[in-house]
């Protein structure tokens, strides 16, 4: 018969496994919208994913659009990338960053990844003319 001290290490595991995998339910009222305020209400933000879905474990591209909230097109933007799983406390498998202006307010970002299906959160911190914000996406696979 197997002693309890050597079941240890499976019952770690299923710990950590439910840490990451089973964990609560998001909050109800998260708002999943593809446009957002930044929160110092400088900017509008859209998100759009290639292909305009969002899948899990692949690489894929976003266009990022960006106007001020008078609706006015920012083109010239130091854009930060940064997000990850709040109730996990992890962050983006990758680094994406944004690596090319499309004119228009649009700006390419590569190298967004979501290896796991559940509530994750895209951040981007924005410094352009109008000022320094940020504005949060919340994104559920
Ligand atoms: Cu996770």
């Amino acid at each position: 018969m197997r002693s309890i001290r050597s079941l240890f290490p499976i019952v770690a595991a299923a710990v950590l496994l439910n840490g990451c995998m089973l964990f609560a339910k998001p909050p109800q009222d998260l708002d999943y919208s593809r446009t957002r305020a930044s929160e110092g209400g400088f900017y509008r933000a859209t998100i759009r994913p290639d292909g305009d879905s969002i899948p899990q474990g692949k690489l894929q591209r976003w266009t990022l659009h960006l106007e001020t909230a008078a609706g006015v097109a920012v083109d010239s933007a130091t854009i930060a990338v940064d997000g990850g799983m709040p109730q996990h406390g992890h962050g983006l498998p990758t680094k994406p960053r944004v690596t090319r202006d499309l004119g228009k307010g649009d700006h390419l970002v590569e190298g967004m990844k979501f290896n796991m299906g559940g509530w994750w959160v895209v951040k981007f911190s924005v410094a352009a003319a109008a000022g320094r914000d940020s504005v949060v996406f919340n994104v559920k696979l």
